[in-house]
């Protein structure tokens, strides 16, 4: 039995209209063809061929950190391809001066905003120099706490508004993120403080194995920075014009005082969610792989390139050796860096070390000097 609706009060109706109201901005369609010329973004040739270099770069890195992995050169590793258009577009719309606040998936942003990629490798490793980001270089460590970031990136934003700073803080999380209660803090408060934040969410339509449809009753993810009061994006995470697009402006809109947006990613990740074991096929099937599959970000950007003769494969192949080269120096440095003692793990904790983790460490220092 329904309950009776009356025209004055339909909450389903309301909900649906929402709902509706939100439709996935694309500008570069899967065969690599312009489909919205309005929102195409303002690039030069140079800025759309570094954009691809990037994503191609950053596919190799995932190929690469995968076998490191394998090889047992490298600790924990969330693998990002499928995501390069939703993670390097995303980034590409922002500047030096902008805070970054990562998730585990979210390495390559990092790498690209300034860390030097022997670090995210000793990040990799638990090692504490993994989590020294460089000074003049904005980012925090890559959260594993689901979701922590979000809370945090409001409080950075709120503090660079304060300071008058002319930035950004930018954070992403995953589908499953946005199921934790710092998700939602993080966007009202930000929507309450007005601060000039970007809350990411990249929907790769999975957490670990539970389905995206199992994550929540609401539609789409965007819809939920409704209920913050903050302007909201649903945009296809697949195409790196679209997704530069939509970050562009919504950092325009944060750093002319209109306060915090909600951006979400279609998108996809092809690999396991980490190297620690989990398989796939247990909980994907093959035909869901080769749907996304066909809407690959580097797929569709180099068709569109190429029909400009902005791409070829020499200059593909340029990209991916130097990748291989670069790569190869950032993991002999990360080898090179001495290995962690315990006494660094204490050092680096807190800014002023409590009297019971002194006695420690003095016991480790005496134990390491011998
Ligand atoms: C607070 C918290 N709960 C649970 C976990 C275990 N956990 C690690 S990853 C993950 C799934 C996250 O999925 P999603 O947010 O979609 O991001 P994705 O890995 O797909 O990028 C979970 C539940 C955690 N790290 N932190
Ligand atoms: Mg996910």
């Amino acid at each position: 039995m329904s309950a009776k609706k009356t025209a004055q009060f339909d909450p389903q109706k309301t909900l649906e209209s929402i709902e509706n109201e939100f439709e996935m901005v694309q500008v570069l369609n899967e065969e690599g063809k312009i489909v919205n010329e309005e929102a195409m973004p303002k690039l030069s040739d140079e800025e759309l061929q570094e954009l691809m270099t990037r994503m191609v770069y950053t596919r190799v890195l995932d190929q690469r950190s995968i076998s490191l992995n394998r090889q047992g050169r490298l600790g924990f590793y969330a693998p990002t391809a499928g995501q390069e258009a939703s993670q390097i577009a995303s980034h590409f719309a922002l500047e030096k001066a902008d805070w970054i606040l990562p998730g585990y998936r979210d390495v390559p942003q990092i790498v690209w905003h300034g860390l030097p990629l022997y670090q995210a490798f000793l990040f990799s490793r638990g090692h504490f120099v993994g989590n020294q980001a460089p000074e003049g270089v904005n980012v925090l460590s890559p959260q594993i706490i689901i979701g922590a970031q979000y809370v945090q990136n409001a409080g950075v934003a709120l503090g660079l508004k304060k300071r008058g700073k002319k930035a950004v803080a930018v954070t992403y999380t995953g589908d499953g993120g946005s199921s934790q209660g710092d998700f939602y803090e993080g966007i009202n408060f930000a929507g309450a403080f007005n601060a000039p934040a970007i809350f990411i969410v990249q929907n790769n339509q999975f957490a670990i194995s539970t389905p995206r449809e199992k994550q929540t009753a609401a539609k789409t993810i965007a819809q939920k920075g409704i209920a913050a009061g903050i302007p909201s994006v649903l945009v296809d995470g697949m195409d790196p014009l679209a997704v530069y697009a939509v970050v562009k402006e919504a950092r325009e809109r944060a750093l002319n005082g209109e306060g915090p947006t909600l951006i979400e990613t279609l998108c996809y990740r092809y690999g396991p969610h980490t190297m620690a074991g989990d398989d796939p096929t247990r909980y994907r099937t093959s035909d869901l792989d080769t749907e996304w599959e066909k809407k690959d970000p580097l797929v569709r950007f180099r068709k569109y390139l190429e029909e400009r003769g902005l791409w070829s494969e020499e200059k593909e192949t340029e990209v991916i050796e130097r990748a291989k080269e670069e790569i190869k120096d950032a993991i002999k440095k990360a080898d090179e860096t001495p290995k962690q003692k315990v006494t660094d793990l204490m050092a680096n904790m807190y800014e002023e070390m409590p009297a019971n983790l002194k006695e420690q460490y003095e016991i480790y220092t005496a134990k390491e000097s011998k």
